[in-house]
């Protein structure tokens, strides 16, 4: 049915708000039985690339030389590297270092939260290695002291990453404790649940499906309404110096 014009998305100079009535997809360079909707890109004004892969059953994504993480979102899919063989379900997680050789082939239909990045050297850490987890396998500790409001790192903390991704689970009336504003910038996609995300100086209501960019300095706030928990997965670019 038409909506005359009408969608939640928006894009603003430091954020977009990107809904599922609005996604495009398109086949990324040598994914086989596969697309992509890109969620943000260097085009949209962002240092990084975020997409959702669907691929059907046999499917495999296509090359990269730089790093790249993914998350299973729904389905199985087998993830082979030089030295190693994973086979991953939802919740599980992938970091693959620049130019390292992998696969990564659906055994059934299979989405994935892809997130892919230049890699910023640092001359006083090593480079990351391969490194596949799964979320559950991974500490809930709470934000500021707030049990109500949970966050796992799914990579380490350690200076060789330069960035993080972590999921955030919000029981229902739990809110961020401050308006924060930041040098870095998110990807976030909502997994679950749903509540109000201020960007700048929009108040929005999101759900799960929805995608968010928040750019350098974008003043950002979440609380979560509904009966149920809201979660979501966010990115964001970390340990080096922003003239670096
Ligand atoms: O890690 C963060 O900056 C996180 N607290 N931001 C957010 O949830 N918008
Ligand atoms: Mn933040």
């Amino acid at each position: 049915m038409h909506k005359l014009g009408h969608t939640r998305s928006t894009n603003q100079r430091d954020h977009l708000l990107h809904t599922p009535d609005t996604f495009v997809r398109a086949v990324l360079p040598g994914m086989e039985r596969a697309n992509a909707i890109v969620h943000i890109s260097p085009a949209g004004g962002a240092a990084f690339t975020q997409y959702t892969a669907e691929l059907e059953p046999g499917g495999s994504l296509g090359p990269t030389s730089n790093q790249r993480f993914f998350y299973v979102l729904e389905g199985v899919a087998d993830l082979a590297t030089d030295k190693t063989f994973h086979t991953l379900t939802p919740g599980s997680y992938a970091y693959i270092p620049e130019d390292a050789a992998h696969s990564l082939t659906a055994q059934q239909t299979t989405r994935l939260a892809v997130i892919e990045k230049p890699y910023e050297t640092l001359a006083s850490a090593p480079a990351p290695e391969v490194l596949v987890g799964h979320e559950e396998k991974t500490p809930s500790v709470p934000l500021n002291d707030d049990p109500d409001l949970q966050v796992r790192s799914l990579l380490p903390g350690s200076p060789s990453f330069d960035f993080a991704v972590n999921t955030m689970t919000y029981q229902p009336g739990a809110a961020l404790s401050m308006v924060e504003v930041h040098v870095m910038e998110h990807g976030l996609l909502m997994l679950e649940g749903g509540g109000i995300y201020r960007l700048g100086d929009h108040w929005y209501p999101v759900t799960a499906g929805d995608f968010i960019w928040m750019g350098p300095f974008c003043p950002q706030w979440f609380g979560a309404i509904g009966k149920r928990p809201a979660k979501y997965l966010i990115y964001k670019d970390w340990n080096r110096h922003p003239l670096a």
